[in-house]
């Protein structure tokens, strides 16, 4: 990635200009760049814009905008992607109450997308007895939790907690930026499966196709 795009994208998305953003974004990726990459290039921006923030370069109401035109931009990459095959296990994204950073729950939903699993995103703030509920009812085989505060990290040892004693328990998948800075094992179990970055996610998804072609015999 050159150094100068994810800072134009940044600038682009801080000035509220979806058709500009879009083109960055979709430029990229005819360009032959991956999801993955693509979706890398749009957290680097979002990261920009968040030590703009901190230095006080931009105001809050910047960054409302800017994620809202980022919002814009995923849903439009989303529309791009091939959905054509049969989806083969069921994943349910989230962030704990409290928690409004959401968008890379999109940016996974697609990449699970990619990767053939059916996906139920339902995004920020999600009190803990809904997630439980949701879970009971759709019975997906994995539940993707995304945190960015700190404060929160006591109420994410309680979900996971809750999660995994279900009767049936999914496998939770915690990820977000505080993993680059924090060992958050200690607010799970031996069962929880921690992801730092997004390129890791994609090795996990790649794992878990390979071993569920061991089982059925097909192709991934
Ligand atoms: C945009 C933004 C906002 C927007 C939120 C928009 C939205 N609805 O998502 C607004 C303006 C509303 C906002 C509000 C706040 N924010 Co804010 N925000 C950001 C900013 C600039 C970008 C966040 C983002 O979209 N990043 C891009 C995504 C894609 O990155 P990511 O979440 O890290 O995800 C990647 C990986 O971590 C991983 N991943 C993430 N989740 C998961 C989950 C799984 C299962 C897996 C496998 C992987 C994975 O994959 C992603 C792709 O690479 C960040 C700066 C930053 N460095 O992130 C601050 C930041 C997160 N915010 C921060 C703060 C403090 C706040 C506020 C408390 C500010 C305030 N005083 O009001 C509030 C809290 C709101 C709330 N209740 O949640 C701090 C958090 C500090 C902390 N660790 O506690 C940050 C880091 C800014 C800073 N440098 O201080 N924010």
């Amino acid at each position: 990635m050159d150094n100068q795009t994810p800072l134009v994208l940044a600038k682009s998305l801080v000035e509220g200009k979806i058709q500009k953003s879009w083109l960055i974004v979709g430029s990229y990726l005819e360009n032959g760049s991956s999801l993955l990459d693509t979706y890398l290039l749009i957290t680097n921006a979002m990261y920009q814009i968040g030590q703009w923030w901190q230095e006080n370069k931009i105001s809050v109401a910047d960054e409302h905008l800017a994620t809202a035109t980022c919002d814009y931009v995923l849903a439009r990459l989303q529309f791009t992607l091939n959905k054509d095959k049969f989806p083969s296990k069921r994943a349910l994204l989230f962030c704990v109450e409290g928690e409004e950073h959401y968008i890379a729950l999109k940016m996974l939903a697609s990449l699970l997308e990619e990767y053939r699993w059916e996906v139920k995103n339902l995004g920020a703030n999600l009190p803990l007895p809904y997630a439980i509920n949701s879970i009971e009812k759709w019975k997906p085989e994995v539940v993707g939790i995304s945190i960015s505060q700190v404060h929160l990290l006591p109420s994410l040892k309680q979900y996971i907690n809750e999660i995994e004693s279900l009767a049936y328990p999914p496998t939770v998948l915690v990820g977000g930026r505080l993993l680059q800075h924090y060992d958050l094992t200690g607010y799970g179990s031996t069962q929880t499966v921690f992801i730092n970055k997004v390129e890791q996610f994609e090795q996990w998804l790649l794992e878990n196709a390979l071993k569920q072609s061991l089982v059925s015999g097909e192709k991934i």
